[in-house]
């Protein structure tokens, strides 16, 4: 089946997830398609930059002793710690071009999942005029579903690029049930084909 075309403006913007090297093969809390996510990522990203839509890139970065780690009675590994090697965007994601980072999970008792919470993406997509979020990356089962969750709340007409997201998969099958669970707030899925002009 074909999918469906997006023409992309400068009323777009992606919003690229977290794709840093302790999210991928070889860090504590690695997505097994990580390394694919960032290369099919890096497509997607140069497909919004040719066509005059915007780029932007989160990146979990908290404060070491964070509340979401284990040691603090987290959930979670020791992972993205501010200025870490494992912190740093995985070295295929490539993105040469105009873009903004936003960092997220600096506040030391806040997990921070959404990249639209603890930081000011929002005003910063309503400022550039931005109608349509394009959403990727890693965690489909955290990061990425909540920062959809939240573009679907706040209004905004958002797509999942479902080629370019990868799972932790804590349970069997979180990852589809993220899936779900965006689609059902009202999300759309497009891939990375349906992005390139
Ligand atoms: C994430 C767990 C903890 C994510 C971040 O980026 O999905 N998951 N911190
Ligand atoms: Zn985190």
């Amino acid at each position: 089946m074909w999918g469906s075309k997006v023409n992309l403006t400068a009323q777009d913007a992606l919003v690229i997830v977290d794709v840093q090297n302790d999210f991928c093969p070889g860090g504590p809390l690695a997505v097994a398609t990580g390394d694919e996510v960032a290369r099919t990522m890096t497509r997607v990203a140069l497909a919004f930059n040719q066509q005059g839509a915007r780029v932007y890139a989160t990146q979990d970065w908290h404060p070491a002793g964070h509340s979401s780690f284990q040691e603090s009675g987290g959930p979670w590994p020791p992972h993205c710690v501010q200025g870490s090697q494992g912190a740093e965007f995985h070295p295929e994601l490539n993105l040469p071009f105009d873009h903004e980072i936003i960092k997220k999970g600096n506040d030391l008792s806040v997990d921070a999942y959404s990249g639209f919470l603890d930081s000011n993406l929002e005003e910063r997509l309503k400022a550039a005029g931005v109608t349509r979020v394009f959403v990727g990356g890693l965690a489909t089962d955290y990061c990425v579903l909540n920062t959809v969750l939240d573009a679907c709340r706040i209004g905004f007409e958002t797509y999942l690029v479902s080629d370019a997201i990868g799972a932790v998969d804590v349970h069997l099958g979180d990852g589809e049930r993220a899936i779900e669970a965006m689609v059902g707030a009202g999300a759309k899925t497009i891939t990375l084909d349906d992005t390139v002009a």
